[in-house]
């Protein structure tokens, strides 16, 4: 029994989710989107940001160079967006599959439950972000809330098993 406990805390992850500027435009949608999620993960962060070109560029600086960064980084300043840490057992992977892959369209055939394929548009303007593994969400995670308690505590908020969300 302690073991599998040990086992459950050892998967307890955080992890970065953006509902990106075009959903933030859809009040209704947001709030649709967000009760979803609270449903699946404990929200341990919340803030609405509005990023300048250099922030935009700073956080997909791994696709400068790509052919739609320049679009991708139009499309992350064309309004606010909101953060959210997202805690859970294996939150980085589940995240992933609640959100689906990155384009809305091949995802309305191939996963028409995950939320890309319920509401987002294009494969630039898809509506979520999720960090890509346990490293990747510990830096985005410092990214948007390195000035908050959770830079501090996010290791160490794991509450019991069984507490969720
Ligand atoms: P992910 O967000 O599904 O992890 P990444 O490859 O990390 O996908 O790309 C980051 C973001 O860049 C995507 O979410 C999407 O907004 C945009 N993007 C990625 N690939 C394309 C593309 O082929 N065309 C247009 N936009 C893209």
């Amino acid at each position: 029994r302690a073991t599998s406990l040990r086992r459950v805390r050892a998967q307890w992850e955080t992890t970065l989710a953006l509902l990106k500027p075009d959903l933030l435009a859809d009040a209704a949608r947001v709030r649709a989107v967000e009760q979803e999620i609270g449903q699946q993960f404990r929200v341990q962060e919340r803030r609405q940001i509005a990023w300048t070109r250099a922030q935009a560029e700073a956080f997909y600086a791994e696709h400068q160079g790509r052919p739609f960064f320049g679009r991708l980084v139009g499309y992350m300043t064309s309004g606010p967006f909101v953060a959210l840490a997202l805690a859970g057992p294996q939150a980085v992977s589940q995240w992933r599959k609640t959100m689906g892959g990155t384009r809305p369209v091949q995802m309305r055939v191939r996963n028409p439950a995950s939320l890309r394929a319920r509401f987002g548009l294009t494969d630039t303007r898809n509506s979520f972000h999720g960090s890509d593994s346990a490293e990747t969400a510990r830096r985005e995670l410092a990214f948007l809330f390195g000035d908050s308690k959770l830079d501090r505590n996010w290791e160490h908020t794991s509450p019991q098993a069984g507490n969720l969300p």
